[in-house]
């Protein structure tokens, strides 16, 4: 029989608040806050950590992917096109073709496969953790990070006063409700930000517009994924995702840029 290396219950305990904490004073000031773990913001961290940005992922589940998981009406298959199946196919993920340019992927294997990728490229994913507000500079006005709260906390229903973590880009990756640019327009009418709400369902067009209307909505502050749709009432386009990769990757790319300026 094998044997394990006895470690007592202190021995645990103290590794794991040690690390854990090692990794919150380093994140405390991150270049990129990405908000939710759904298909965009994980791509978005992927090419932001490649390209030697200080990256998190806050999550509020305590699993990740988002919406793969539910694939179509719990089908556990999604569609994909080209040109965002080479994503997958670059992080591994197997695709079926069903004719030139169309395929589909298993649920789980795109969600482990990308979410992977973003840990092989250096972002962190911190999960249990809501960002339920913003925090915000003036002269010149911009955002400037994400407060942020155990889930478990929210929950309770008890008042806990949060922590606060510095971005030079937040970026809503938060899907359908679109919480961040929801949680500022709310509370900082000076932003001239009106989240109007997502459109009934067209794929080609939703898709076309979610990715065009991707990128800085403030200083300091993005939008990618579902969230752009609900900013600017384009049409939801149910379960293919090419568009939420490339929204993903259009927002990567337009943060390297300004932060890298
Ligand atoms: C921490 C949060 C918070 C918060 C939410 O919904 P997602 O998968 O987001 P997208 O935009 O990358 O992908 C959308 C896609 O999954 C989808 O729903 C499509 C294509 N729908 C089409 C249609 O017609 O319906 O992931 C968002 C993630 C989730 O994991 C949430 O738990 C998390 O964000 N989240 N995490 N703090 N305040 N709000």
């Amino acid at each position: 029989m094998d044997n394990l290396k006895p470690v007592s219950e202190v021995d645990i305990t103290r590794a794991i608040i040690k690390k854990a904490t090692d990794d919150w004073l380093e994140l405390a000031e991150s270049d990129v806050i990405i908000v939710g773990a759904g298909p965009s913001g994980l791509i978005a961290a992927k090419i932001l950590a490649e390209n030697g940005l200080k990256t998190v992922i806050f999550e509020r589940r305590l699993s990740f992917g988002g919406g793969i998981g539910g694939g179509g009406m719990l089908f556990h298959k999604l569609v994909i096109q080209d040109p965002a199946s080479d994503i997958l196919k670059e992080v591994g993920c197997r695709l079926e073709k069903i004719s030139e340019g169309f395929y589909t992927t298993d649920t789980a294997e795109m969600i482990a496969k990308l979410s992977a990728s973003v840990m092989d490229a250096g972002a962190k994913m911190i999960l249990g953790i809501t960002v339920d507000d913003v925090m915000f500079d003036i002269n010149p006005l911009r955002i400037t990070g994400a407060v942020i709260q155990w889930v478990s906390v929210i929950m309770s229903g008890i008042h806990v006063d949060p922590l606060c973590v510095a971005s030079k880009a937040l970026v809503d990756a938060t899907g359908h409700d679109a919480e961040i640019l929801a949680v500022a327009s709310r509370k900082n009418p000076d932003l001239n930000l009106l989240t109007l709400g997502e459109k009934s369902m067209n794929s080609k067009i939703g898709e076309e517009l979610i990715i065009e209307k991707t990128g800085k909505v403030f200083p300091g502050l993005y939008a990618t994924g579902m969230a752009v749709g609900t900013l600017y009432n384009t049409p939801r386009m149910g379960p293919i995702f090419g568009g939420m990769l490339l929204s993903g990757k259009k927002v990567a790319e337009e943060i390297i840029k300004d932060l890298k300026r």
